[in-house]
This record gives structure tokens, sequence and C-alpha cells, in this order.
């Protein structure tokens, strides 16, 4: 294909949607082997959820040292982290630097977003239009998304009439935002309001937290990297980098506990609780991984769970607060949240929690929140309620495929794709870490690289089998489907209310969008790419 404007007369070879951890690395390894590439990116700058995600305390909950690119030496070696678990600043800095010293920047449109892409089936190409009203032409469209992009700012009555100021955690203003003195409510308690809230009450007169649903948050134990710990981690970054990708959730190499190796029923409750203590006092998101059935089997995940109800006892004062905050879900079912003083900070006299469970807010007023029947008023509004998540962003995106079917249309009834890859329907369009794929179930990293590298070695393949079009079989997909859900199925996963399953979006269909089991999944990519694509159809040769 060549190197200036695409081979099929096209302005490029291929527009990647988003410039963040996906969209990088898809330019530099696809620029690698020597398509040619546009990226066009909403944001004023690259870096995508780091980009956004900028309210205080926004930090990585995996490792900096894990959550990193792999797919050079020299960066690696050369980038240096200063904290355990890197801060949003230190890893849009770390992006920046990619971006940089990849030359990346030449070929990314920002503040641009794109508004529709139609597939043109006589010639195999796509057209983006940009809300630039521009368009351009590419063979191939990559959406790099993100899963978590899609701001959800819910409808609740009386939302507009606020008149102090509100925000989304996702959305946060980059010139930042002094609440010294503010009386400011927090609605949400999911992960970005966990680490939020600790920053949030140091700074506000006063706190109130609307409650929805408890949250089980196990502590980061965040500080400095030692500097013999980062050295000793760069000796051995190829085999940590294979180790996790041989992780169910493609990270944990660094971990001085490692992947667990019982069950809960074959150990003694006096050594169950001895195990998960040393996993809550080590921090982090491998607490979940004290034993191989804790997101398998409901009486094992009894025992986690209640070791952190348990905790959450010893650390709040107020035994009415703490039953509160105390979850009752499986553990894990939504996601597990990685804490810096979270349930603490309600033993604080100007922090209140307010539940909401039973009749959610009832309406936000010019000088307020109500919820059960109280007025509570406040300053500022920081709305920590998620995004619309693994779809989200791909809805807002008109796109039309084969015959101008519509992607919403297709997905009307929840995400169906090939591999988390491919929709049929949608020729010459990839996804990564699309719905179907592990994405949000393992090291976003570990699984945007996997991704990135079939996709372009995809290409590559086609170009040199002279494909112009690639599109995964309706077949494959329905049976792919089948085996997310039937994988999904075997945990618990399902059993909860969560984002996995787009339950936080009033509407949205209720379906497991993420697939469990990183390692097994690659596999399966590497089997169906050696196959010569089995479950795509490719053509025509010219
Ligand atoms: P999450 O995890 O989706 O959390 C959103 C929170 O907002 C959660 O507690 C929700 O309660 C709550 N929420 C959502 N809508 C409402 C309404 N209408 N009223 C009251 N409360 C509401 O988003 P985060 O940004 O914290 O984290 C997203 C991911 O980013 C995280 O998992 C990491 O992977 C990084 P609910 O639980 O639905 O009852």
């Amino acid at each position: 294909m060549g190197r200036d404007g695409g081979t099929a007369g096209t302005d490029v070879d291929v527009i990647v949607v988003g410039a963040g951890l996906a969209g990088l690395y898809m330019l530099h390894r696809l620029r690698r082997a020597g398509f040619t590439v546009r990226v066009i990116e909403a944001g004023s700058g690259i870096g995508g959820t780091w980009y956004w995600n900028r309210y205080p305390g926004a930090r990585c909950d995996v490792p900096s040292l894990e959550y990193s690119y792999g797919f050079d030496d020299d960066l690696e070696q050369d980038w240096e982290w200063t904290e355990r678990y890197a801060t949003q600043p230190e890893i849009l800095r770390y992006l920046e630097h990619v971006a940089d010293r990849f030359d990346l920047r030449r070929d990314i449109q920002l503040a641009t977003r794109v508004v529709a892409a139609t597939f043109d089936e006589v010639t195999s190409t796509w057209t983006v239009e940009t809300d630039a009203g521009e368009r351009r032409t590419a063979r191939f469209v990559v959406a790099a998304t993100g899963c978590l992009s899609s701001a959800n700012l819910p409808d609740i009555p009386g939302r507009d009439s606020f008149e102090g100021p509100s925000y989304h955690t996702g959305r946060w203003p980059h010139e930042g935002v002094d609440l010294t003195g503010r009386r400011v409510a927090v609605i949400g308690t999911g992960s970005s309001a966990v680490q939020a809230i600790p920053v949030l009450a140091e700074q506000s007169a006063e706190l109130v937290v609307f409650q929805r649903t408890a949250t089980y948050t196990v502590p980061a134990h965040n500080g400095a990297l030692p500097p013999a710990q980062q050295a000793e981690v760069k000796a051995r970054y190829r085999e940590v980098r294979a180790v996790n990708r041989e992780s169910v959730v493609g990270f944990g190499a660094t971990s001085v506990l490692g992947p667990p190796t019982a069950a809960t029923a074959d150990v003694a409750p006096a050594e169950r609780e001895h195990v998960l203590a040393e996993r809550w006092d080590q921090g982090g998101l491998a607490f979940l991984g004290a034993f191989t059935d804790t997101m398998t089997s409901a009486e094992a995940n009894e025992v986690a769970a209640a070791f952190v109800r348990s905790k959450i006892h010893e650390i709040v004062d107020d035994p009415a607060v703490a039953e509160l905050l105390s979850p009752t879900q499986v553990i894990g079912c939504k996601r597990l949240c990685v804490d810096s003083g979270y349930y603490a900070t309600f033993n604080r006299p100007d922090v209140r929690l307010v539940d909401i469970s039973s009749g959610g807010i009832e309406a936000i007023t010019p000088t307020g929140v109500r919820a059960n029947g109280e007025d509570h008023g406040v300053d500022a509004i920081v709305f920590a309620t998620g995004f619309d998540a693994m779809t989200g962003a791909l809805a807002k995106i008109r796109f039309a495929g084969v015959g101008g079917r519509a992607l919403a249309e297709a997905w009307s009834e929840g995400p169906k794709t090939y591999l988390g890859l491919g929709v049929p329907g949608f020729p010459n369009l990839f996804l990564v870490t699309g719905p179907g794929s592990p994405s949000v179930l393992a090291n976003m990293v570990t699984a945007i690289e996997q991704h990135v590298e079939w996709i372009a070695g995809c290409l590559e393949d086609l170009r040199a089998g002279g494909h112009e079009r690639i599109e995964a079989t309706p077949e494959a997909t329905e049976d792919w489907v089948a085996h997310v859900n039937a994988v999904a199925g075997f945990t618990l996963f399902p059993s909860c209310n969560s984002w996995y399953l787009g339950a936080n979006i009033p509407g949205k269909p209720r379906v497991f969008m993420p697939l469990p089991g990183f390692p097994p999944y690659a596999a399966r990519c590497a089997d169906v790419a050696a196959h010569g694509y089995e479950g795509f159809v490719l053509g025509p040769v010219r």
C-alpha cells in the first residue's frame, strides 16, 4: 500500500478513531508495517482515559510497572515510574512521551470527533465524517474508542436547575477545581468516587456522599516505587510481560504473592483468614486472587466478601455507617476498587453518607440534592456516575455497514462481535478491546497490545494475500456470543447490576460484555489467524 494516501485511492489506508493507549500503539504499529494512517481524536490532547479523567485522586489501580507498553525494550527501560500506582498526570506524561518518542503526532488530528462512518460496498472502503464536516476515506477503520470513555450523566429530575457548578469525574476541568471551604455532593461510589472522596474530603468544608450501592475496596498501600524494585523488574521485563500474557487478568507478574494455588474449600478457615489478611496487607486487586474459586463459587466468594466487611467494621467508628458501607453483592461482581483511605474518610465529622439504595436521588434542586425526602444543601456536585461502558463510544458514531445497516440496529439486543474484533455486516472495521473480548476484565494495556498486534498482523496478511475486504461471518459471531455468555455464566460476574452488563444505563440491553480469561482468548485469536482467519470471510482477491 502506498506511503502517501491509501492504495484504494483513499486518503489513507487506515483511519484510527481515538488517540488513547490503543490508538497510539495502533498508529505506531501500522506505520511500522508500511500503512498510511490517520488518527482522529475528539480530545484536544492525546491520552484518552488519561486525558479526560483528571478528578482529584485519579490514578491507575494496576501497578505502573505493569500498566505500560511492552512493545519497545528501550521505552520500558528508559521510562521511570515514581509510584507503585501511577497518578493520572504521570500516565499522561508517559503517553505524551510515547507520542513524541515515536513521532506519532504528525498523523493525529486532535479536537475532532468522528460522527459517522459509512461503508461503500463497491469499493470496499470507509468514508469517515467528522464534526468539522470533513470526509476522509480509508480501506480500514479501527475503533480505538475506549471501553470507559462515554460519560454517564444520569437524567435526574432537575439536574440542570442546580445553580452551583457540577462536574463529572470523567470530564474534569483541565484547569482544576478549587473546592476549599465548599459543601460538596458526590453522587456515586464506584472506582472514581472511591479515589476522589478522600481527597475531596480534605479540601471541602463538608462532603455528602450519595451511595446507591456500597462498594468493596481494598487498600492500595501506594507509595514511592523503590528504585531497586524498579531495576529488578526492568532486568526481567520480557519475563514479566510473558507471565502477564499467561495471567487470567493480564497482570500480576510483579506481585510478591503470585496467582492463587488453592480453592477456598480446600483451606481451613483459620488459614483462609491468614491468606486474605496477607493479600489485604499487600494491597491492590491481587486480593481477589487469594483463592482459585472466588469468582466461581458463591460460598468461596462470601468468604472474601465477609473478610472485607469485617475490615469495614474495624475501620469505621460508627457501626451504623459501617453497616451502610458494607456491600451485600458478590465481591468482584462490580469491579473491585483500590483505595487510599476510603472507608476511614467516613470517620471524619465533615463527611456524611446518604443511603439512596431504595429511592435513588429524587431531584436535584437549585441549591442541592434531594433524597429520602430530605434536602441536602451543597455548593457543588460531583457526578462520579461512571460510563456507558464498552458500547457507549461506538454508539455515538453513526456506523453504516453493508446495505446501510446501522450498528445501533445490529446491536439493538446487545453487542454482537466475533472475538470482540469484528462485526458481521461491517467489513474492514476492527474494534480494539471490543465487547466480547477480555478488555476491562484484564490489564487494559495487555489486552490492547494483543489486539493491536492481531489487527496489524491481519492487515499485513490481507495485503500479502491481495485481499481488500474482511468480514466476520454471522455464524462465527453467534457462536462467539454464545461462548462469551457460557464463560460468563460459569462465573459470578452476571449476578449483580454492573456496568459489565450495561445495567447502569437505563434501557441498555442486559448482556455481559467482556470475556473473562485472557490467555485462552489470546490463544484463540492466534489460532484464528493461523487458520486463514477462520470465522471471517476474506475477499475479493485482486
Ligand atoms: P462506576 O464504577 O460505574 O461507578 C458509578 C457509580 O455511580 C456507582 O456507584 C453507581 O451506582 C453510581 N450511579 C450511577 N448512576 C447513578 C444514579 N442515577 N444515581 C445514583 N448513583 C448512580 O464508574 P467509575 O467512574 O467509578 O468507575 C468506572 C471504571 O473506571 C472503574 O471500574 C475502573 O475500571 C476505571 P450503582 O453501583 O450503579 O448502584
